[in-house]
């Protein structure tokens, strides 16, 4: 295996975790690269289910793991998860776990912010998860952040604190809120400052040297494209970019390291948060994909919107992020269905569409052209190899190809990590 960069093709939640887990046992190194703790991954290793929100999925198995400088960091629920896999039987040392001390964090304040916003926001809310992400990636991007390496600094903070507070206190002021407590975020950082202290360091030079030593890398992504800043149904995304690109940007590597582009597609269509979804269906047929899929969120729990699969969707996506070759996920929820449809173009003000617009209004306009194929009643749950498949799921899974431009690598047939079928 070389390396390889493991992506969401739609809006997240496509069963990365599994793939990953499964590379990862083939994998020296295992890096998160962009995002937060607003990723869920659920890995099941046995009888043990794994919920990871920011621990890169290698270290369920005692994989070199590292948190990428494009990841944005909050320290205390970086403790909270480290304490829940270790009262799970997991050794996170500093051995086998590194994170890059150039990484922003997230504090409270940006919790706090992500959460007024949402509430001003009523039934224009983003739909984020919470944690305080986009006004993390904000500030840093503003160059007010305060940074991992920043914790082994904190008398020199002033200045920091000064911009940040300049910024936070006008927007806190607008929602009613009183001004930061200085002393106490000093308070709180330099408490958990030993704890994450430990495991920084630039991971740029761990990294090169792990890769000179021949390791194999593989590049975790958490979201989906759909959901990338620049590339996704913008406002209704997060606030990184989600593309493969970024495996080398947010790790401190070149663009030649990142390897087999390996985009993750699930069989249909979810999506949690607001924001357009063409093939969303609102009836009894999404009902019974949520249900059969399980289609609650990781981290929040939130219920996703269920649809058709669409293939003008993960073809864009597979463009935009140089998608070598793609893993079919949770195949076995169609099974059953009489008819399954398959979005090929859209309609938009009597135009065919070959793909999404980038405007707002325009996505959320966009009408559906499906093409249906005739379902499979036999189940396809845990099946192994292409010849387990019934010939209709086959068909199903070689249109998806065709319509996509991007050949199928791997399909998944449960949560288990050998219920996998390596097509090439
Ligand atoms: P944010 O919190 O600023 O990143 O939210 C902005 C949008 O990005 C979406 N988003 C996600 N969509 C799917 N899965 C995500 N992670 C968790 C999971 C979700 C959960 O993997 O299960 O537990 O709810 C994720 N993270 C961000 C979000 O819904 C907004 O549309
Ligand atoms: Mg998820």
């Amino acid at each position: 295996m070389a390396n390889v960069t493991v992506i969401g093709a739609q809006w997240g939640d496509e069963g990365k975790g599994k793939i990953v887990d499964w590379l990862a046992s083939r994998a020296d190194a295992v890096v998160r690269f962009q995002g937060g703790h607003n990723a869920g991954h659920t890995l099941v290793v046995g009888n043990q289910t794994y919920k990871l929100s920011l621990l890169p999925s290698g270290i369920v198995r005692g994989t070199l793991s590292i948190i990428g400088n494009g990841v944005v960091l909050d320290p205390w629920a970086l403790k909270a998860e480290i304490e829940k896999l270790t009262a799970q039987g997991v050794e996170i040392t500093v051995e086998n776990f590194a994170i890059a001390d150039n990484c922003a964090l997230i504090l409270p304040v940006h919790r706090d912010l992500d959460a007024l916003r949402e509430t001003a926001a009523g039934s224009g809310k983003i739909g984020t998860t919470g944690r305080g992400i986009g006004p993390a990636y904000e500030d840093k991007v503003g160059r007010r952040a305060i940074r991992l390496c920043d914790l082994a600094h904190l008398d020199a903070m002033e200045p920091q604190l000064d911009r940040l507070c300049a910024h936070h206190d006008a927007l806190r002021a607008g929602f009613g809120e009183p001004p930061i407590d200085r002393a106490e975020l000093i308070a709180q950082l330099s408490e958990i400052a030993p704890f994450v202290l430990r495991f920084a360091q630039p991971v740029w030079k761990r990294l090169k040297k792990v890769r000179k030593a021949g390791a194999r890398i593989l590049f975790e992504g958490a979201q989906g494209v759909l959901l990338d800043v620049d590339h996704g149904t913008y406002p209704f995304v997060t606030s990184s970019n989600t593309v493969s690109g970024t495996a080398a940007s947010g790790s401190g590597l070149g663009p030649g390291s990142t390897g087999f582009v390996l985009g993750i597609v699930k069989a249909y269509t979810t999506r949690v948060g607001s924001g357009p979804f063409p093939t969303e269906l609102d009836d009894e047929t999404g009902q019974k994909l949520g249900e059969r899929g399980h289609e609650f969120g990781t981290v929040t729990g939130r219920k996703r919107r269920c649809g058709w699969f669409d293939a003008v969707l993960v073809r864009q996506s597979c463009a935009i992020s140089g998608v070598t070759g793609i893993a079919l996920t949770k195949l076995d929820v169609l099974d059953g269905f009489d008819k399954v449809k398959i979005c090929t173009g859209y309609r938009l003000n009597g135009k065919v569409l070959d793909y999404l617009p980038s405007h707002s209004a325009d996505q959320a306009a966009v009408e559906p052209i499906y093409e249906e194929m005739e379902g499979w009643r036999e189940t396809t749950a845990g099946a192994r190899s292409y010849g387990d498949l019934p010939a209709q799921a086959i068909k199903y899974i070689q249109r998806v190809q065709e319509l996509i431009e991007t050949p199928v690598a791997l399909v998944s047939t449960s949560p288990e990590r050998e219920d996998t079928i390596l097509v090439r």
